[in-house]
């Protein structure tokens, strides 16, 4: 019973040092939430304002699939995505064009277009 008390305050508080790893969302910067379940990413398609800072908030809400680390190849970030664990990731937009995003192996794939 104790150690299963104590399981339960190690996932809280990793919770909590997880959210805070998060920096204050830029003035002026959108945030869009996207799931990601066995077949991809719900919405695949999301629109920002160019050149400017915007926050993909990921959750993975399966085990099935290859959803667990999310890649953004032209910034250069590659997060681990935990079940049920909301990820931020934070992208500077172009001034045109699209950033893409994908799985660990380049399997699903979304993308932030520029508005
Ligand atoms: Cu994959």
């Amino acid at each position: 019973m104790k150690t299963h008390l104590l399981g339960i305050a190690l996932l809280a508080a990793s919770a909590c040092s997880n959210k805070a790893d998060a920096p204050p969302l830029p003035p002026g910067a959108k945030e869009v939430a996207i799931s990601v379940d066995a077949k991809g990413y719900h919405p695949a398609e999301v629109s920002a304002p160019a050149g400017k800072p915007v926050r993909l908030l990921f959750t993975r809400s399966s085990d099935d699939g290859c959803g667990q680390q999310l890649v953004v190849p032209e910034q250069k970030i590659r997060k681990d995505l935990p079940l049920k664990e909301p990820v931020a990731v934070d992208l500077t937009m172009p001034a045109s064009g699209k950033v893409r995003f994908t799985c660990g192996m380049d399997m699903y794939e979304g993308a932030v277009v520029v508005e």
